[in-house]
This record gives C-alpha cells, sequence and structure tokens, in this order.
C-alpha cells in the first residue's frame, strides 16, 4: 500500500515540512495509510495571515457571486472526477463501509454545487419608508476570515457542510481536521485552486487538536469558528471565543430518539431502527441511538430488529457488502466496549452483540441491542458513537416525550407512524433542531441541521447555513437638502 505523505496546505501549495508528522494506520486493518504534518502554533499563524491576506486584496471577497459560483462549480467537477481516489482516502482513514463513504463523496459535489448557487443570491434588504429623503440598505457582506474545525467520521461531508458555503460567501478559510483523517480536506483544498480559487483562501493546517485545533480557536486575527465535534471541546473553543469577542457555530453530539409508534409502517421502521444506529458505524452525531417502541407491539418489533442487527455483516470496509465496518481508533473502539459493559452491569438486557467482533487487528464491534433500558442508565445518557442500540418500551404519547426530551442532547429525532396528528404532535414538542417522520437519517444540502442544548448552536446548511459565514451591515443614506437640527 502507497503511504500518502502530506504537509500543511497554505496560499494555495503543500509547504516544505521535515518537522513532526502524525502517523494514520487504517482501523480496519492496521497499515500506516497516511502521515500528516503535526503543525504547531506558528503554522496556524502563517495560515491566518495568508486568509486574511487574501481576504483584504479582494480578489476573492469581492468577486461577483456568479463568479464564485463559477469556481465551486468547477471544485464540485473536480471533486466527481477524483470521486475514487477521494471514496479509497475516506475508506482507508476512517473505517467506514465503502457504500457510505460513496455517499460522503457524492453528498459533497451536491453540497458545493448547492452553495455555488447561494453566493449568487446574496442579498440584504432596502428600507424606503424611512420618511422623505430618507433611504437605508441593509448590505449583505462575507463575515471575514473563517477558521473550520471538522471532526474524524464524516471527513468530506462535514468539510463541506461548511467550505462551499463559507467560500461563496466571499470568506476566506483556515481549516484544522481531525488528525485522524486529514487525508481528503488536504486534497480538495489542492483541488480548488485547481478550480481557480485564489492562493490563501483555502488554508489547511493539520496536527493535534490541543496545539493547532487550539491556536485557531484562540487566534485574535478569526471573525469566526464553526465547529463540529465533541460537546467537550466546543465548550472549549466557546470559552476561547469570549476572549476575542468572536462569533460561534458548534455542531455538537447527540443522543436522538427514534420513536415507533403502532400505527407505523412497522417494516419500514424496523428498518429506520437499523439505519438509525448502525449507519456509519454508529459513528454518527445525528444516530437515532435511543429506540422507543409502544408497547403493543414492542416484543415482536424489538425482536426483529435484533435478529436483523445479529445478521449484519461486520468487517472489511472495502467490501460493497459490508454494513458495519472499523472503529476510528483503539481508545475510541475501548470507549465503545466499555459503555456496552456498563449497559450490561446496569441492568439492561443484552439481545445481540456485546462484544468485539474478533476479525483481524481491525477494531470492529459487534452490532450490539440492549433492551429495558431506563432514563438513569449510562447508555441512555451518552453518546456511545458506535454500534449499539438502546431500547425502551413506552405506552403513551406524552410518555415518550418526555422520555425523548430527557437528554442532554437535542441534535435530532425520529418518529413512525401512520397518523398525521401524532407525527405533528410529537413533531412540535420533540426538543431538538432536527426531526424527521417516517424516513431517518435523510437530508438535502437545502436543508438546515442545528442543534438545542449541549447538542450546540447556529445553522450548518441551507440558506441559513449560508448566512451565518455574512453579516449586515446597515447604511442610512440622507438624500437632498439636510434640515439642521441643532440651532436655525
Ligand atoms: O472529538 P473532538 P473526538 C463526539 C463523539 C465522540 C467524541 C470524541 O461522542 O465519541 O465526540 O470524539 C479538534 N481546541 N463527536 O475526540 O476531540 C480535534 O482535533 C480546538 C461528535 O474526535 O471534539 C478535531 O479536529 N480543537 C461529533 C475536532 O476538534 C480541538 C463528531 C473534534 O475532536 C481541541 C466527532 C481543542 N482544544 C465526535 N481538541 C459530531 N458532532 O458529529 C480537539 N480539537
Amino acid at each position: 500500500m502507497t503511504v500518502r505523505d502530506y504537509s500543511h496546505y497554505i496560499s494555495g501549495a503543500f509547504e516544505a515540512w521535515n518537522g513532526e508528522t502524525v502517523e494514520r494506520r487504517s482501523p480496519a486493518s492496521g497499515e500506516t495509510v497516511a502521515r500528516y504534518a503535526s503543525g504547531t502554533p506558528a503554522d496556524i499563524d502563517r495560515a491566518v495571515t495568508a486568509a486574511r491576506k487574501a481576504f483584504e486584496s479582494g480578489d476573492w471577497s469581492e468577486l461577483s457571486g456568479m463568479e464564485r459560483a463559477e469556481v465551486l462549480n468547477r471544485l464540485a467537477d473536480l471533486i466527481q472526477e477524483n470521486f475514487e481516489r477521494l471514496v479509497r482516502i475516506e475508506v482507508e482513514e476512517t473505517g467506514k463501509p465503502i457504500r457510505f463513504a460513496r455517499g460522503d463523496i457524492n453528498g459533497a459535489v451536491g453540497l458545493t454545487r448547492y452553495a455555488a448557487s447561494l453566493g449568487m443570491q446574496m442579498a440584504g434588504t432596502t428600507y424606503t419608508n424611512l420618511g422623505r429623503d430618507r433611504t437605508a440598505l441593509i448590505m449583505r457582506e462575507p463575515v471575514g476570515v473563517v477558521g473550520l474545525v471538522t471532526p474524524w467520521n464524516f471527513p468530506a461531508l462535514i468539510l463541506m457542510q461548511k467550505v462551499p458555503f463559507a467560500l461563496a460567501a466571499g470568506c476566506t478559510v483556515v481549516v484544522k481536521p481531525s488528525e485522524f483523517t486529514s487525508g481528503s480536506t488536504l486534497e480538495i483544498a489542492a483541488l480548488a485552486s485547481k478550480a481557480g480559487l485564489p492562493d490563501g483562501v483555502f488554508n489547511v493546517v493539520s496536527g493535534k487538536g490541543t496545539v493547532v485545533g487550539q491556536r485557531l480557536t484562540d487566534h485574535p486575527g478569526v471573525d469566526f469558528i464553526s465547529f463540529t465535534g465533541s460537546t467537550r471541546v466546543g465548550r472549549n473553543v466557546i470559552e476561547s471565543s469570549a476572549k476575542n469577542i468572536v462569533k460561534t457555530s458548534m455542531e455538537l453530539g447527540g443522543k436522538s430518539a427514534n420513536i415507533v409508534f403502532a400505527d407505523a409502517d412497522l417494516d419500514a421502521a424496523v428498518d429506520g431502527a437499523l439505519m438509525g444506529v448502525f449507519f456509519n458505524n454508529g459513528e454518527c452525531c445525528v444516530s437515532g441511538s435511543r429506540l422507543f417502541v409502544q408497547s403493543t407491539v414492542a416484543d415482536d418489533f424489538i425482536a426483529r430488529v435484533a435478529r436483523r442487527a445479529s445478521e449484519l455483516k461486520v468487517g472489511d470496509p472495502f467490501d460493497d457488502k459490508t454494513d458495519i465496518g472499523a472503529m476510528i481508533d483503539e481508545n475510541h473502539f475501548g470507549k465503545v466496549l466499555d459503555f456496552v459493559k456498563s449497559g450490561v452491569a446496569e441492568g439492561a438486557k443484552l439481545l445481540t452483540g456485546g462484544e468485539a467482533a474478533k476479525l483481524g487487528s481491525g477494531h470492529y464491534v459487534q452490532p450490539t441491542v440492549f433492551d429495558h433500558v431506563t432514563p438513569s442508565m449510562t447508555i441512555f445518557q451518552e453518546e456511545i458513537f458506535g454500534p449499539v442500540l438502546s431500547v425502551t418500551r413506552f405506552d403513551t404519547l406524552g410518555e415518550v416525550i418526555g422520555l425523548a426530551n430527557d437528554s442532554q442532547y437535542g441534535l435530532s429525532n425520529y418518529v413512525w407512524s401512520k397518523n398525521i396528528d401524532t407525527v405533528m404532535t410529537v413533531s412540535r414538542r420533540l426538543k431538538s433542531g432536527w426531526v424527521q417522520a417516517n424516513t431517518i437519517i435523510d437530508g438535502a444540502p437545502q436543508l438546515p441541521l442545528t442543534g438545542v442544548k449541549g447538542s450546540g448552536f447556529g445553522y450548518e446548511m441551507g440558506q441559513a447555513g449560508f448566512e451565518e459565514f455574512t453579516q449586515l451591515k446597515t447604511l442610512f443614506l440622507h438624500t437632498g437638502p439636510r434640515q439642521p437640527v441643532f440651532g436655525s
């Protein structure tokens, strides 16, 4: 296997690097697949300076929306042309099944094209009702230099939930990708230059979160920080932003409820339950990891979910038939298994799985289903970020709303019922930024994602996600002769 060596991407080029590196081993095979530069605070400083210079030059920020859209659409074309390579990088570095990696890269293309179109519609408002000779223009401008910190579970997809939206608005960016999965981010930055993006507009500095991530989020030269990752680090980033009075957007963890009423299409809901927790190895912020099933159908429904889970194919992520690949690294793998142990110790009923899947040297976890989980248990409350489903039975709508909202998180929730009244009532009463009915982990570039409570704030994607990268400036304009205000 060829090992990919990367350095930082700053001012439109890969820099020479002979410092320390972060070695990435495939979590599936244990082989070294990539080495990234392990950056220092000085590397971030250089990248922020490059981004500031590029922003102030106006070479990007003052182009027309149409010109910016042309570059972004060329970038989308180049991502498509490099589809197989990017998919392979995602599979090697994350351990996720290849069919999901294909979905990620296709998603990245769609997000880029959608964001390109938004740049052409970047508009403000005009007030002409302020009295004779008075007009106000509320102008929408790019927010400036943006710091982006991204996680390892969807390296290219989450990157492109942010970057093309920032670029379409005229911002320049410095990205700090996860130290586990920096490859696709560095490759996409280089493709952006090839697409015609001016130097210094899209910079990437790789390395450790506590070193380069911390410097980026502390940096006084950054105008806005958009972060996706754990609630713990998110809190730290918010504290840093207070020092510099900088706007932030936080996409943090989740512990979503997936609620199945007895009147649902139960075949579809069984599929939905599996998709909800096993998609992307369960390493997904919008996983439906808490399944609630109405008691009258619970025994049969839960037995079907457990049987189907036990039949899923765990193993080589490059195999098209694989359902669940390898956990991101040994540490996380251990954490997932510790959560499983806590479920057993705290009295949940293990229906299937519960152990490591013994497949070579990879970090594989068997698909695991627990029944009779209660709100006091750790597996009910904590984001496990692995293929572990907790199941709880309920009788009434009121009861399940209380159970679903009993969470520090509020990112997404799901409901299955054929009764529109039930769907509407539940959707309105669930405390989350996102609710889906009779489908699960669905999405489109035009739909904003946001969280409430411990899941964060701010928007990703959609018009609202685009507007995060803009700010309003009010121009109050007086025309014609002006009457004196003081004296005569
Ligand atoms: O996240 P971290 P980790 C959750 C999930 C997972 C847990 C830990 O529950 O098990 O978080 O994952 C950078 N200043 N999610 O440890 O550490 C880091 O380098 C600035 C949910 O990977 O939050 C990486 O680029 N940046 C989630 C990014 O922050 C810092 C996705 C996220 O890493 C930093 C991932 C610091 N001090 C994990 N320390 C979601 N919402 O989808 C680290 N980083």
